[in-house]
């Protein structure tokens, strides 16, 4: 339960994307290079409503997620808490720091209990790479680890996002605060 947010978030991503290249030619198709549409077919951009109904799922599951004591308010204090154990659990090998392997590892676990018994799929290898390269956005120095201080670094993104009105708490309010775009890591 505790890292729902980002799963579903991702697989709304996933979903998005799957709409494009159901649109688009497959690229396990040799596309010869004279033709022009192969290169120029455009990722459709997601509807204004798509983007509302990712903004309210995100919402959810950032309460589903940080509001632990279930009181309609997400404190900081609360999001630090469940972000702690997020990264105590991923750092399997107790080093302080988040390896590539540990970090996919984490994720590739959560994703593996939604499938249960179904066969994994296209989705789910384009997830578990979009996993990788979540990773390589996090470790801005680039050392192929993501420091404790990395990963507070888009833990106060997320969190400044999600408090769109800047109280420092995360309510009901900041529903109704016109949204910044989303920042990319
Ligand atoms: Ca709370
Ligand atoms: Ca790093
Ligand atoms: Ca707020």
């Amino acid at each position: 339960m505790a890292t729902r947010l980002s799963l579903t978030t991702l697989l709304m991503a996933t979903a998005l994307s799957a709409t494009a290249s159901a649109q688009a030619p497959s690229t396990a198709v040799p596309v010869p290079a004279t033709t022009p549409q192969a290169e120029e077919a455009p990722r459709p951009r997601p509807t204004p409503e798509q983007i509302a109904a990712m903004r309210a799922r995100f919402r959810a599951n950032f309460f589903t997620q940080y509001d632990t004591d279930r009181d309609g308010v997400v404190t900081r204090a609360e999001y630090d808490a469940v972000r702690d154990g997020v990264f105590r659990r991923t750092d399997t090998g107790h080093d302080g720091a988040l390896s590539e392997a540990e970090y996919v590892a984490e994720f590739e676990g959560r994703l593996r209990a939604t499938y249960a018994d179904k066969p994994l799929d296209e989705a789910f290898r384009r997830a578990i790479a979009q996993a990788s390269r979540r990773f390589e956005s996090i470790d801005r120095d680039r050392d192929l680890s993501i420091s404790r201080a990395e990963y507070d670094a888009v833990a106060a993104r997320t969190f400044d996002r999600a408090d769109a009105n800047k109280d420092g708490r995360v309510t009901a309010e900041d529903a109704s605060v016109p949204h910044a775009e989303p920042r990319r890591n």
